[in-house]
């Protein structure tokens, strides 16, 4: 078996040019609503690909439809607005077609946890390398405020369990369906890099978004932002959140578990990290244990008639 170097493919990206986060704004101008969670996201990841000295030409962002999915368009570097729920996929075949580039998928909690919530258990398997930053504000924001896979129990257009909710027209008497875990669901998918930040904490986000662009291998990082049209919850998780313990152990997945089960905080930073082989390493050792029997005529040869 081919011995793989545990090295991730973004490593001759960094420190290339030394931009200001300004310098990664793109001349589209966000048309998030005024206070939107996503504005802290995105000043995030401009901080982030400056921090690390990230060609804008090198870097590519795939994203599904919210309003979370026009974020591609508001950064300088190469983007793809796909359709809803189809972030993973595109930016899976970005990254096969062209390791050497560093690739985020972006998305919101409707895009990755109901359409899309088939990708992510591959991605996560597979390994890819690449960021999954999922912009979690528990509501379809772009729809104007139907009840999200992540959306409280209660939900509905008289009131909720927590924050200021003005239309939830899709569960008129309440939302009954329990929300489901993203941390939870990561871990036992088996990403290889799992961390959760809010909108309000930059300095945090920042970091947890370093970290990921870094890591050789899958990082998901679930971001807590705000829709403050439809459903304020910025009291909410100002209340609930809380920096995980000082000594947690995030190679211990068990921990990871507990500590995302919690259900008296919401924990941010960093739940669980590992070094495991990203498909694109396992793609290669793939094409060297074929050897120079490898190549597509001759496996198209092979199959004909
Ligand atoms: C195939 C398909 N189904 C439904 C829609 C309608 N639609 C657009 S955005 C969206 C949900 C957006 O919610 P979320 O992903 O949480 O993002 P947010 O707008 O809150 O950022 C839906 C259902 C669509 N565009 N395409
Ligand atoms: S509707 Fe909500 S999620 Fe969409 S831009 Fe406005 S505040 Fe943000």
């Amino acid at each position: 078996m081919t011995s793989i170097p545990l090295t991730s493919t973004v490593a001759p990206l960094l420190n290339q040019v030394k931009l200001k986060p300004n310098d990664y704004k793109s001349e589209v101008k966000p048309i998030w609503c005024p206070g939107c969670g996503d504005f802290g996201v995105l000043a995030a990841f401009y901080r982030a690909l400056s921090d690390l000295g990230v060609s804008p030409e090198k870097a590519v962002i795939a994203s599904g439809i919210g309003c979370s999915g026009r974020f591609p368009a508001f950064v300088e570097s190469y983007g793809f607005h796909g359709v809803h729920g189809r972030a993973l996929p595109l930016a899976t075949g970005i990254k096969m077609a062209n390791p050497d580039l560093m690739v985020a998928a972006i998305g919101g909690d409707g895009d990755a946890f109901s359409i899309g919530a088939g990708h992510l258990p591959h991605a996560a398997r597979r390994n890819i390398d690449l960021t999954y930053i999922v912009m979690d504000n528990e509501i379809y924001g772009l729809t104007k405020g139907q009840a999200s896979p992540t959306s409280p129990v209660g939900l509905s257009p008289k009131g909720a369990p927590y924050g200021e909710i003005k239309a939830a027209k899709s569960t008129p008497y309440g939302n009954s369906d329990a929300p489901i875990n993203p941390i939870v669901m990561a871990l036992a998918y088996g990403a290889t890099y799992i961390a959760r930040g809010f909108s309000s904490k930059p300095r945090e986000m920042v970091e947890l978004i370093k970290r990921g662009l870094t890591h050789k291998g899958f990082a998901f990082i679930q971001i807590y932002s705000p829709c403050v049209t439809f459903f304020d919850t910025y009291d909410h998780f100002k209340e609930k959140t809380a920096p995980l313990p000082a000594d947690h152990n995030s190679r211990d997945k068990i921990a990871a578990f507990k500590m995302a089960l919690d259900e008296e905080h919401l924990y941010l930073g960093e739940f669980y990290t590992e070094d495991r082989p990203s498909m694109a390493e396992n793609a290669r050792a793939i094409r060297e244990r074929a050897g120079s029997n490898f190549s597509m005529d001759s496996l198209i040869e092979r199959y004909k008639g």
